[in-house]
């Protein structure tokens, strides 16, 4: 899954792809790179970012997702509020990627449930303002892994089927590097595989790879820097049995993913 942020602040490529006509380029050029996917997102979720309206999410990721739609590219549209994933979809969008697994919106599963859609539910604590306050755990990834059954359990009973939903550990949400919280989760991911629904993983540029490589003065490595070790991830991800990685250098992860799938070929 290639990322077209229509954003000025997120943090590895915010304000890049803020109007249209660059937006749509940029996810043809990632299919072109590789993606099978294109997610779509408006809003900004790095830690610390202030929540945009409702109408400025909608202005911004609409005409996006109904340029890339028509063009024949499979999107996702990455929203937490059910009216931006039912006008995403109208507009084309084939998946909902909902950060908050359901939690930011009470609308959102029954939304997911009355269109179908596959929905990814992603593990989440609270809003970007006050997420590094939430990452404390006793045992991050039984913790994890017991919120998303829960969420699991909350959107089968709305009617969401078991079909549709595909989950995320959520790395850099709630979860602290100085405490290695997503590391555990990568290693973990057998447990939360366990679960019996494809795992979705979005490592990309993230801070905990940033913090594995600090530079000389000892401050992590900056955003735009941290592709190689992303796709380092990618490959582990992949033989660990992930469905799918979120990534915005797409070559390289699509290289990393196919290397992988090799390597399992070879050993079947
Ligand atoms: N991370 C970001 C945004 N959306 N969606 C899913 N499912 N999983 C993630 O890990 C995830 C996401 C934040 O990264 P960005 O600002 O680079 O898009």
């Amino acid at each position: 899954m290639g990322v077209v942020n229509v954003t000025p602040d997120s943090f590895s490529d915010g304000g890049l792809w803020t109007d249209e006509a660059t937006a749509i380029r940029h996810g043809l050029d990632l299919v072109a790179e590789g993606a099978d996917l294109v997610d779509v997102g408006g809003e900004s979720t790095r830690p610390g970012a202030t929540r945009v309206s409702l109408e400025e999410e909608l202005r911004r990721v609409v005409p996006v997702i109904r340029g890339l739609s028509a063009e024949g590219v499979t999107v996702s549209v990455d929203t937490m509020r059910a009216e931006v994933a039912r006008a995403a979809v109208e507009a084309g969008a084939q998946l909902v990627n909902d950060v908050s697994g359901g939690l930011a919106d009470p609308g959102m599963a029954d939304l997911v449930a009355a269109t179908g859609v596959p929905y990814v539910v992603m593990h989440w604590r609270g809003h970007s303002d006050s997420m590094d306050s939430l990452a404390v755990y006793t045992d991050v990834v039984s913790e994890v892994r017991e919120e998303l059954s829960r969420r699991v359990e909350s959107l089968l009973a709305a009617g969401v089927t078991e079909g549709q939903i595909v989950l995320d550990p959520g790395l850099g949400f709630a979860k602290q590097p100085a405490h290695r919280h997503d590391w555990a989760l990568l290693a973990g991911m057998d447990k939360l595989l366990a679960l019996g629904y494809p795992l979705m993983i979005g490592a990309s540029r993230k801070r905990f790879l940033g913090t594995l490589l600090p530079e000389e003065d000892g401050s992590p490595r900056p955003a735009v820097e941290r592709d190689d070790a992303t796709v380092a991830v990618t490959a582990l991800a992949a033989q660990a049995g992930a469905w799918c990685v979120r990534v915005h250098a797409v070559k390289p992860n699509a290289d990393a993913v196919r290397v992988a799938a090799a390597w399992k070929r070879a050993n079947a």
